[in-house]
């Protein structure tokens, strides 16, 4: 395949509440899609690099600057020989940008198998139609509000809750939410990097609440200190911002520093590299879940694809679009019986509704060959 131009679309597209991790609050989900038109077909992938640098260092200038700049031009001089699988060696002497990278795989790979008449969970190797959905719940101003918004996702039939955390918002509101549902509740918090090696007595007190998983309590650098902290609490350790590649995932696992990992193809730089990591996990004896970053239709397409992968045997955050939007940029992923339907059409399998797009886009630039 040939890759004739690129259109980067900026969009700011409205979440239908403000959304707040220990990293910061989001209420606009900030993005750049990547619109590539090859002399097959065309291919649509959104970059997760969000507005700010606070989840990882990258950030959605950042990402559309080193697209345009380096990766495009690169991509392009390949001509002819260009397939998605191409993407990640062709751009590995760059350090880094692995939203950036998996943007461009994602969509060459949308185009490549919209064009063979294949779905991304054919060719990823999906063995499920549906998946089971777990949903994110934001830090909130209080406890009665926490506690509504996690009663309206179980009234949705969300099968999993997932609390965020942060010193000072951790042991009592998971003691209220589990005290309030119920021990059958599938409960797990995610700390987003948020506590220190000073904090193991504090984590240790999650115990009590039979939780699935505490996600990336420490630094995404201190993988000793999550070995050290697995060693002295009892509630599993899951890593999300650490696991940057299959191997960063092999050492992880082989140093004690995880049992479970939430894979997200764009912190991984795409789906290939995600496919590598459920591999290699699953040599181990160790489960995944697919997270998510706030994506839009056409990036919780992929994601679902992907989920539907024999070791994703959590729930994931593949959460339904009306979670976060109330206009999706595709037709909408809906909740059945706590599970979304895995694309089956070609490629993604979804389409963007123009006039969705149009309303959220700020900008749009072509980079032609
Ligand atoms: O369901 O798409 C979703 C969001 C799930 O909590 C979620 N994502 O840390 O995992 C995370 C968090 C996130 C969102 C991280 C946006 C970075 C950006």
């Amino acid at each position: 395949m040939k890759l004739e131009a690129v259109e980067l679309i900026r969009l700011n597209v409205p979440l239908k509440s403000a959304f707040r991790t220990s990293e910061g609050s989001v209420s606009i989900h900030e993005v750049v899609w990547t619109h590539v038109i090859t002399d097959v077909g065309e291919g649509w992938a959104e970059c997760a690099a969000n507005g700010l640098p606070d989840y990882s260092s990258e950030y959605h200038d950042a990402a559309a600057d080193v697209l345009k700049r380096f990766f495009i031009p690169e991509l392009m001089k390949l001509g002819d020989d260009l397939t998605a699988e191409l993407v990640g060696p062709t751009l590995h002497w760059a350090k880094g940008h692995r939203m950036a990278k998996a943007a461009m795989e994602t969509a060459l790979l949308d185009a490549q198998l919209r064009h063979a008449n294949q779905s991304f969970a054919s060719y990823l190797g999906a063995t499920r139609q549906r998946v089971p959905a777990g949903v994110s719940v934001g830090i909130m101003d209080s406890i009665e509000e926490l506690l509504s918004f996690v009663s309206g996702y179980l009234a949705d039939g969300y099968l999993r809750i997932k609390l965020k955390i942060e010193p000072g918002w951790d042991y009592e509101p998971v003691k209220l939410v589990r005290d309030t549902f119920g021990d059958d509740l599938l409960l797990q918090v995610d700390a987003n990097t948020a506590y220190t090696r000073d904090d193991f007595d504090l984590l240790k007190r999650l115990d009590e609440f039979n939780l699935l998983l505490i996600e990336q309590p420490l630094n995404e650098e201190d993988i000793l200190g999550h070995v050290k902290l697995s060693q002295y609490v009892s509630t599993p350790i899951c890593l999300d911002e650490s696991i940057v590649s299959a191997e960063s995932a092999r050492d992880a696992i082989e140093l004690g520093a995880t049992s479970i990992i939430n894979i997200k193809p764009s912190r991984v730089g795409g789906y290939l590299e995600a496919v590598k990591i459920h591999d290699v996990a699953q040599k181990c004896g160790i489960p995944v879940w697919c997270g998510g970053m706030l994506e839009t239709g056409i990036g919780r397409a992929a994601n679902l694809a992907l989920a539907a992968l024999p070791n994703f045997t959590l729930p994931g955050d593949t959460s339904a679009s009306a979670r976060y939007f109330s206009a999706d940029t595709t037709e909408p992923f809906v909740l059945r019986d706590g599970h979304i339907d895995v694309p089956t059409g070609p490629g993604i399998g979804v389409d963007p509704i123009p006039e969705v797009v149009d309303r959220f886009a700020v900008s749009r630039e072509w980079i032609k060959r």
